[in-house]
């Protein structure tokens, strides 16, 4: 079925109840960068979902923890970049990542006295915590992440070109880099139900239809001068690398990072006009607990310097 234009989708799909409040953060962060020449980063990240009713029990997911990008936003932190983290809600984040489950509570230890009570960090999770909390308290002290978050494709949707509308001023100096596991199908809001669907019923037949390509008007209209990476994730590896060139054919941004599902967190492969080059870390490294991100960034960012100099744009050090 022949998915819609992406100006019905908006016309079609109300915005978020909290859109203006976000739109009016995405405003002011990206002006205050701007005015200063900071390099701005969109960072997309986590799966998007398709609710099956209006007030939702049940939806479709897309597959993504948040892994890529929490971590992403971190490097790209560290290279100098102001960060736009733009994730599904309860996925995983920048720095608090390191402490999931009960990681956090197991680093603290409690002194039970009454009113006097004590809680102090274990001193052999100090060296753990310290960097991470000085890195996170160094880059909120400086006003340099924004996190916004949706949970439906639609909201990620209206998020996403609101973002756009922000970064379009900054022109070459701002990046996109779509690590979000966006919905391919979804059901037109007029055929969802209001309330939950009822067993009782039989089993229900539901019919999903194509998600328009944001990408096209987002390259051509949102922001012509930014720097687009996009992301493909396949499992079926003969299909990896041919759907990364076609998109890139299609859309005519700068990059794909293509990935598979099962390899994702050590490999990994960057599609651009002229070079595929790969990702990929060792047995050693994986065991050690290396990001792939760090290499995945670093390259990045250098390929973005040379974007912003092919445009006129000073290239400030990190
Ligand atoms: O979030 P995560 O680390 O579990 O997974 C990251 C990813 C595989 C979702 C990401 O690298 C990616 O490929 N995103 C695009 C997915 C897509 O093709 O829609």
């Amino acid at each position: 079925m022949a998915s819609g234009s992406w100006e019905e989708f908006f016309a079609v799909h109300l915005p978020p109840p909290d859109f203006e409040d976000n739109r009016s953060l995405l405003k002011e962060f990206c002006e205050r960068h701007d005015q200063y020449g900071n390099k701005i980063v969109l960072v997309t990240s986590g799966g998007t979902t398709v609710p099956l009713e209006h007030n939702t029990v049940r939806f479709v997911d897309n597959f993504s923890a948040g892994t890529r990008g929490s971590s992403s936003a971190e490097y790209f932190l560290e290279q100098g970049y102001a960060v736009i983290f733009m994730h599904r809600l309860k996925s995983l984040e920048p720095f608090t990542r390191h402490f999931t489950g009960q990681k956090l509570l197991d680093m603290l230890e409690i002194q039970d006295r009454g009113p006097n009570t004590t809680i102090s960090v274990k001193p052999d999770s100090v060296d753990v915590l310290a960097p991470i909390l000085l890195r996170y308290k160094a880059a909120h002290a400086a006003g340099a992440i924004l996190h916004v978050s949706f949970t439906s494709v639609s909201e990620y949707f209206w998020l996403l070109r609101a973002a756009c509308e922000c970064l379009a001023n900054v022109g070459a100096r701002a990046m996109l880099y779509l690590a979000a596991a966006v919905s391919d199908f979804y059901i037109p809001k007029d055929r969802v139900p209001t309330h939950k669907i009822q067993s009782a019923s039989g089993a229900p037949i539901i019919q999903l239809h194509l998600v328009p390509k944001m990408l096209a008007p987002l390259v051509n209209l949102w922001v012509p001068e930014a720097y687009v990476v996009s992301f493909k994730l396949e499992t079926d590896e003969s299909l990896l690398i041919p759907k990364a060139r076609a998109a890139l054919e299609k859309y005519k941004h700068k990059m794909v990072v293509a990935n598979l599902l099962q390899t994702r967190h050590h490999r990994v492969i960057l599609v651009s006009p002229d070079i595929t080059q790969e990702i990929v870390l060792t047995r050693e490294e994986v065991h050690a607990g290396v990001d792939i991100e760090s290499s995945l960034v670093s390259e990045i960012v250098r390929l973005h310097a040379l974007h912003m100099c092919a445009r006129g744009e000073r290239v400030s050090p990190p």
